[in-house]
């Protein structure tokens, strides 16, 4: 039996070591694949075209390479009956958090309005404000939005969160469902957006969100495009209501030339990448989990394709 393996080309000699070091006895068969399909008995995928998995009748699990498993659950022809799981392996977490702790200090300490007095050579001095007065709400608080929250606290920001379940965390005020989402809203300066993509999430932040959080808070967008209504972000960056963003996630990828964030003034993005999973961590989860399958225990980070995440 194998396991299909379908990444970035780039990254695919990386996981085929990684891989082969966990899973010695599995035959690996990179992406395209036209031997015999009965063969694969795992998939580790991103963004598989639409209906490519219904070809192996011997599918036991889809594995998603990252994440997020919107890349999945998007396609109407997934095949029935056959676990999904995502990505939960401590090199993506410790990327997140490195990308979300340097995000929310270009904010906290002005790195976008030093970076134009710089450009226009003026000296002046913007006045600072303590951690512990800055309240970062982080929307989404699963495996990285938590671990982001904890890294924030030591540096004893005022963090919140918002899930969609109640929860109770040491140090984070915490909100949940609809009811929560404008109080949570009111009370954030720097927003934190890692949020799965579902049909629930889908385009939450508009601008009712922008207008419920105070005068000049910033966003920084992580979890997916999709979240975003982009021409009600234009629209608040130019109002001033959000006062800067980080970017790093956009409806359509790569952005195409002409969006304006790309010139925007305050506006900072980067191409998708404020994590990676990194083969060799990810390949030991992966690994585990299939150990586990079997024997005959339950997969750890199966999604609930209904529930969307
Ligand atoms: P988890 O599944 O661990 O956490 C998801 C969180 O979102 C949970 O707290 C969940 O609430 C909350 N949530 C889901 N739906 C709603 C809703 N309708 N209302 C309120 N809260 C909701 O995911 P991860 O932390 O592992 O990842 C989060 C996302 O980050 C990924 O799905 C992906 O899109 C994005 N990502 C982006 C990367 C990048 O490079 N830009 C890299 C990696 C991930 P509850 O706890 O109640 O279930
Ligand atoms: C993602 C990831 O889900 O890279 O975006 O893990």
């Amino acid at each position: 039996m194998a396991l299909l393996l379908k990444v970035d080309i780039d990254r695919g000699d990386a996981w085929q070591k990684a891989l082969r070091a966990c899973l010695p006895d599995m035959t690996i068969h990179e992406w395209p694949y036209d031997g015999d399909p009965a063969e694969i008995e795992f998939a580790l995928v991103w963004a598989p075209p639409r209906g490519a998995l219904r070809r192996y009748p011997n599918l036991r699990a889809i594995f998603s390479i990252g994440a997020g498993i919107d890349h999945l659950a998007s396609d109407p022809e997934l095949p029935e009956g056959v676990p999904v799981v995502r990505m939960v392996e401590p090199g993506l977490t410790a990327g997140m958090i490195e990308y979300v702790l340097l995000a929310v200090l270009t904010h906290h300490r002005f790195m976008l309005d030093y970076a134009a007095q710089q450009r226009a050579r003026i000296w002046r001095e913007i006045s600072q404000i303590a951690a512990s007065q800055r309240r970062v709400g982080i929307m989404g608080l699963g495996v990285l939005g938590s671990a982001a929250a904890d890294t924030l606290i030591r540096l004893d920001f005022d963090v919140a969160g918002w899930s969609r379940s109640p929860k109770e965390r040491t140090g984070i005020t915490c909100f949940h469902g609809r009811d929560g989402l404008f109080p949570f809203l009111a009370r954030t300066d720097i927003l934190v957006c890692l949020l799965p993509l579902t049909p629930e999430t889908d385009g939450i932040l508009d601008a009712r969100a922008f207008s419920a959080l105070p005068s000049g808070a910033a966003l920084i967008s992580i979890g997916r495009g999709g979240h975003v209504v982009e021409e009600d972000l234009l629209a608040a960056l130019e109002s001033g209501q959000i006062g800067s963003a980080t970017l790093d996630v956009f409806r359509q990828e790569p952005l195409p030339e002409d969006s304006p964030f790309w010139t925007h003034p305050r506006v900072i993005l980067t191409p998708h990448v404020a994590s990676m999973t990194i083969p060799d961590s990810a390949a030991a989860a992966v690994a585990a989990n299939i150990r586990r399958l079997r024997a005959g225990q339950p997969l750890e980070n199966a999604v609930d394709l209904q529930r969307g995440y």
